[in-house]
């Protein structure tokens, strides 16, 4: 399979985690969303969205959108199984997983930064606020969930590798790296913790990507 990824993309962390977990061979096709490279017109054929990640299978089909990407990897690859078999387990791993993919991420993405510095003129200072600020938010309310709910174990739920941690892993990841300060959120710090001592996990983070940044190392 072939994953048009980058180094520094949460959607694109969370599908080579699941990649690994199932044990698929992947080639990584670096996208270098700084370039611009996810609107070039090849890769526009492939993802007309203009955004990472993408999977093209071996025979040839693709997939878009990281949450539909890995809810197909769990359906053709059952093991080691990502969902929970019980419902109401596996509401609680899609609500902790949407709280990041679809109310935290999508607001400090590479289009939406550019938006509000280069076309509405706000200052760097001025994004990184924005940036801190929704990051916390999200964190925040995956922390309160992990803390009270009285369901997450070892991992978000149970004991068990679920959707739910290949969704925080890369976000708490992020936060870390647009320095955010993560210590009001010990419970994802722990699982994260936990997560990285899995190959799966440690192999998919940022600083192992090829395309990563030689200055950065
Ligand atoms: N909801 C999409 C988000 C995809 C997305 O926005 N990816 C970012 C990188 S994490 C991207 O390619 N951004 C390009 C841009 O904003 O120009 C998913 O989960 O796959």
């Amino acid at each position: 399979m072939q994953l048009f990824s980058y180094w520094r993309s949460l959607a694109a962390f969370r599908v080579r985690i699941a990649l690994n977990l199932k044990g698929q061979a992947f080639d990584v096709v670096s996208t270098d969303l700084i370039k611009g490279e996810q609107f070039d017109p090849d890769y526009l054929k492939i993802n007309p969205q203009g955004v990472v990640p993408a999977l093209v299978t071996d025979d040839g089909q693709t997939l878009t959108q990281s949450m539909a990407i890995l809810e197909y990897l769990d359906e053709v690859f059952p093991e080691p199984a990502l969902m929970p078999a019980d419902a109401m387990a596996r509401a609680r791993v899609r609500a902790l997983c949407m709280i990041t993919v679809a109310d935290t991420h999508p607001l400090v993405v590479p289009r939406i930064r550019k938006y509000i510095t280069q076309d509405m003129g706000h200052s760097q200072e001025d994004l990184d606020a924005w940036i801190g600020n929704w990051q916390k938010a999200g964190l925040a309310a995956i922390e309160a969930h992990l803390a009270d709910d009285g369901t997450s174990g070892k991992y978000c739920e149970g004991d068990e590798i679920s959707l739910a941690d290949l969704c925080l892993v890369p976000q708490l990841g992020a936060a870390m790296l647009f320095k955010v300060d993560i210590s009001p959120y010990p419970n994802c710090k722990r699982i994260f913790d936990e997560c990285m001592t899995l190959p799966a996990f440690f192999d998919a983070r940022p600083q192992a990507q090829p395309d990563f940044p030689e200055e950065m190392k």
